[in-house]
């Protein structure tokens, strides 16, 4: 595909900022297709076969980031299948929870497509924190415990972070408070991009 006519929004925020409920809602109403870097990632660490598997798995249970070539690579191939299934004719792409490192976000906007901005959740750790450990009751994610989330945090202030400041000092950052109800907070995203004209 060309950049032209590919529209990528990457949303960012911390762990537990509610990327992927924003995203559900995005989807059913403007028809976006929602790529999760971390599901993604998830699914190739299942996938019988992988290579990647027991790399992928040490890295989300410690917080850290996967090497860029990996989650690059699956972003694209999940693009590309997008694209080709036709259920996605005006190629709208959420990027979700990706990029969290420098390195990772100058290599996608270089190789496969610049974003148009940024949606990003700001929210406070000890919010984040009480939502990850009740999602944890339940989702089986290996990274919601106490102790992989302190990790996570850390990785997202000292890595993430920096690729928010960047796109900020370029005008690319359209920021949410993620503090209050997932409604609330639609209301404010759906603002947000309709300034941005989307
Ligand atoms: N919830 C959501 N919104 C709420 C609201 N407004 N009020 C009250 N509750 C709300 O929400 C989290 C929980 O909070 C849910 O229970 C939800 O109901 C509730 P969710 O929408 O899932 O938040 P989200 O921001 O998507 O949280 P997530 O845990 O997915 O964020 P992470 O960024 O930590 O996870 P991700 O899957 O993106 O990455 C996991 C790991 O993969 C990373 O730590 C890293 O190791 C690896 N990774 C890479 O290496 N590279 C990448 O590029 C991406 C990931
Ligand atoms: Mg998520």
């Amino acid at each position: 595909w060309s950049s032209d006519d590919v529209t990528v929004i990457f949303v960012l925020g911390g762990p537990g900022a509610g990327k992927g409920t924003q995203c559900a809602k995005l989807v059913s109403d403007y028809g976006f297709a929602h790529l999760s870097a971390g599901d993604l990632l998830r699914a190739e660490q299942e996938r019988p076969g992988s290579e990647f598997g027991e790399m992928i798995k040490t890295y989300i249970k410690e917080g850290t980031i996967v090497p860029m070539e990996v989650t690059v690579q699956l972003l694209e191939n999940a693009m590309r299948s997008s694209i080709e299934s036709g259920n996605n004719p005006k190629k709208l792409f959420l990027i979700d929870g990706f990029p969290r490192k420098l390195d990772q976000a100058h290599a996608f906007e270089r190789s496969v497509c610049p974003s148009k901005f940024t949606l990003f959740f700001s929210c406070s750790e000890a919010v984040m924190e009480k939502r990850l450990l009740h999602r944890g009751e339940t989702s089986g994610r290996a990274d919601d415990n106490a102790e992989s989330i302190k990790k996570r945090f850390r990785t997202f202030v000292e890595t993430s972070m920096p690729v928010v400041d960047e796109f900020e000092a370029q005008g690319k950052v359209v920021k949410v408070s993620a503090e209050t109800s997932p409604e609330e907070v639609y209301r404010e995203v759906q603002k947000g991009l309709k300034e941005r004209g989307v």
